[in-house]
């Protein structure tokens, strides 16, 4: 049995540069996501990715998963919105994206005119028809 458990570790040894390598390409493929923020809806964690975890002026992929109970919950569609109030030598911005499903998680794309804050509300609907809101503040750099 301990011979056993050493030899898992030196297979787990062996192949973890190939393992590491794999999930760097993954992560190329999928524009390098990167935690944004996370935030609270009830019991549920709203995760928020991007690439760089980053919100940068100009067009941002964005992902976004839902955990409940430590897993993924399945979700349908949705739709992140966020303005950034009227300044005083500026009109007040709204920027907004359709999230769409793409295996655990939905994705979209949204534009940002400029940096600074912007706040809004995320809003996605289950699979089973729930929907799930949190307000949410951001910080584009
Ligand atoms: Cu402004």
């Amino acid at each position: 049995m301990l011979q056993l458990k050493r030899k898992s570790l030196l297979y787990a040894i062996y192949f973890s540069p190939i393992l590491f390598l794999v999930f760097l390409i993954g992560c190329g493929n999928n524009g390098n996501l990167e935690l944004l923020q996370g935030l609270r809806s009830g019991a549920d964690r709203i995760e928020i990715h991007t690439p760089g975890g980053t919100f940068n002026p100009g067009d941002n992929k964005v992902a976004v998963y839902v955990i409940r109970n430590g897993e993924f919950v399945e979700l349908d569609e949705g739709n992140l919105w966020l303005h950034m109030p009227e300044m005083p030598n500026m009109p007040r911005m709204d920027t907004d994206t359709d999230l769409t499903k793409n295996g655990d998680r939905l994705e979209g794309n949204i534009y940002f005119e400029m940096g600074g804050g912007w706040n809004g509300e995320i809003i996605v609907q289950t699979a089973r028809g729930q929907t799930i809101d949190a307000p949410i503040r951001v910080q584009v750099r």
